[in-house]
């Protein structure tokens, strides 16, 4: 596709300063067609990044394994390049933007040489929705470009759209120039440079040197979250990493929910939820981030900006999640799972019986006495969104559907309960303020850790988190604002012997149908310090191997182990200093009191 296809003149010139920049062999600009997609994967298949998959397996489908030195997101090189060091705030890592720019600038010059730079518009959300925004990625990578096909609306629909609208820049090298008749590696990456840039003010994104999910799919993490973050809170509407689930009663009643939890903590799961109580339905509209406005009526409507999933392999399985085994079963792309010798993939926990040989993420003959993982722990699957056998009527609504709850919640081992309403907006901000929980592989840091992670954002909030807590606030303020009831979740809970007390999965509808009731005054709640909690029967444990005793003891309120964690909570807020707003001190020492009342 040429670039005649457009008069945008913002983006024209970008792309010519950008070539001018990187010193691609060739410029292309993605038409989004299914003749480009497999130019490109054939592309793939012959440079050895891309393995095509048995065709009677997994039809039109790839395999890929990633350098070794870039498998996940990286914390520590991603950077948020306000102006003034207070507006990313301490949770952020702050980096002057002259001397970001001027550091970029120097890296990226020449960096595509020997490579195709390709120009890829994309849409966050339903084409022409008023609630999603267009990007455009220009990168070196065609892994990138197939699985931004998948993950987002892209191509020429999008820049019929934009016309000389206004878009969010994303810029993305691998960082490996090559030099005339050099042979390129499967999965170049600059492993000692990664540079992962945000520039809020300007709504720019850059990023050089990984070619792995959140770091090079700029889309998603960067522009959905750090940037939409920042853009939401000047135009008073809400982009967090939430989940959207339709939830369908036994006499059909439809309800939508959002839900954070922090990454990795089995959001895909719940989006796809397969519920255990008959007559139930639960449908996806989203499974990792959530656009909120304000519709005339008051109710908060929200869209998936995204077009697929980009799931974590290891532990999904036709037990824990069909839905989305359904839906990775061609069309997808496979990235640091293992290989079948049958050319299929297997990851850990895909199936009970390990197979008896493969190969393994690192390219290494594996067989289940290997004491290497098969799979990665953060090895993903990228499918589109629309072969989930249960994506919502809705998932395309430009309008969006409007969100009777939101959840919050964390993967934490004790005493916090199963589930918990707020008292209001403001206790519910507060609630999404203290979400924390134990670290998983989708970050580089050490598994088990107990992370603060409010609002399942810290990674996400491309500025003040203290700014952030306000501005939740300030939505509770909002006139004429029909809001959603907020809870807390925890499906993690386990006992002396380390064992889950809550079995999780389907069975977690019998909380959402609590949820449900408690949003249309159909189920009952008591007060406690924590929230409103079920009052004795409200969980329906109909057919269900699981006592109203047993529940009581994953309801219960530890009154000492919760005024430590008051302690705990005012310490986590010190690192805000003069942004943590008075509304969030308030909660807490309410918190306290109720909790010494009790
Ligand atoms: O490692 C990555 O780049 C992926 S991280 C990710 C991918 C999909 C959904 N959520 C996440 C996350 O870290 O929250
Ligand atoms: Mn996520």
């Amino acid at each position: 596709m040429s670039d005649t296809l457009t008069t945008n003149k913002k983006l024209l010139a970008w792309v010519k300063e950008v070539e001018q920049l990187c010193s691609p062999d060739s410029v292309y600009w993605c038409n989004g067609s299914q003749e480009e997609y497999t130019m490109l994967t054939d592309t793939l298949v012959k440079s050895g990044t891309f393995v095509k998959l048995n065709e009677d397996k997994k039809p039109n489908s790839f395999y890929c394994k990633s350098d070794p030195a870039d498998v996940a997101r990286v914390e520590d090189r991603t950077f948020i390049c306000s102006e003034k060091p207070e507006d990313a705030g301490p949770t952020n890592n702050w980096f002057d933007p002259k001397a970001m720019k001027e550091k970029l600038n120097s890296l990226f010059k020449g960096c595509m040489k020997g490579r195709t730079m390709y120009v890829i518009p994309f849409s966050m959300g339903p084409l022409g929705s008023d609630i999603a925004y267009i990007g455009v990625e220009i990168t070196d990578s065609a892994y990138v470009a197939c699985s931004l096909r998948i993950t987002t609306r892209m191509g020429k629909k999008v820049l019929d759209i934009l016309g000389d609208g206004d878009f969010v820049p994303c810029l993305h090298s691998v960082g490996v120039p090559l030099k005339a008749n050099q042979e390129d590696v499967a999965w170049p990456c600059n492993a000692e440079n990664k540079y992962i840039v945000h520039f809020p003010e300007e709504k720019a994104i850059w990023s050089f040197g990984s070619g792995y999910g959140g770091n090079a799919l700029l889309g998603k993490k960067c522009f959905a979250l750090r940037i939409a973050s920042y853009m939401a809170r000047q135009e008073g509407w809400l982009a967090e990493h939430m989940l959207i689930l339709g939830i369908t009663n036994p006499e059909g009643e439809k309800k939508y929910m959002a839900a954070a939890f922090p990454s990795a903590c089995g959001k895909t799961n719940l989006a796809m939820l397969t519920p255990s109580l008959p007559d139930w339905k639960i449908e996806t509209v989203g499974d990792d981030i959530a656009w909120m406005k304000f519709g005339d009526d008051g109710k908060l409507y929200a869209i998936n900006p995204e077009a697929g999933f980009f799931g974590v392999a290891p532990g999904t399985s036709m037990h824990t999640n069909p839905n989305a085994i359904l839906s990775l079963h061609s069309n997808s792309i496979f990235t640091n799972v293992a290989l079948t010798p049958d050319g299929d993939v297997w990851w850990e926990g895909l199936t009970k019986e390990k197979p008896a040989k493969l190969t393994n993420w690192l390219g290494n003959e594996w067989t289940p006495d290997s004491s290497e993982y098969a799979a990665h722990p953060n090895s993903r699957f990228t499918a589109p969104a629309n072969q989930c056998p249960v994506i919502d009527d809705r998932w395309e609504d430009p309008k969006g559907v409007p969100i009777s709850a939101i959840l919050f919640g964390g993967r934490r081992e004790s005493f916090v309960p199963l589930v918990y309403e707020a008292f209001d907006w403001s206790h519910g901000t507060f609630m999404g303020s203290i979400v924390s929980s134990e670290q998983t592989a989708a970050s580089e840091g050490k598994v088990g850790n107990i992370c603060h992670d409010p609002f399942a954002m810290l990674p996400f909030c491309g500025y003040n988190m203290g700014d952030y807590f306000q501005h939740w606030l300030d939505i509770g303020k909002k006139e004429g604002a029909h809001l959603p009831k907020i809870f807390y979740v925890n499906w993690f809970r386990k006992d002396e012997n380390g064992r889950f007390l809550w079995p999780g999965f389907g069975e977690n509808i019998r909380v959402l149908k609590w949820i449900f009731g408690r949003t249309n005054e159909a189920a009952t709640a008591e007060k406690t310090a924590l929230g409103y909690m079920p009052t004795k029967g409200a969980i329906d444990l109909t057919d269900m191997d699981f006592t109203e005793d047993e529940l009581r003891k994953i309801l219960n309120v530890d009154k000492e182990r919760w005024l430590a964690e008051v302690k705990e909570i005012r310490e986590f807020y010190k690192k805000f200093e003069n942004k943590l707003p008075k509304g969030l001190t308030k909660q807490v020492d309410a918190l306290e009191l109720r909790l010494k009342n009790s």
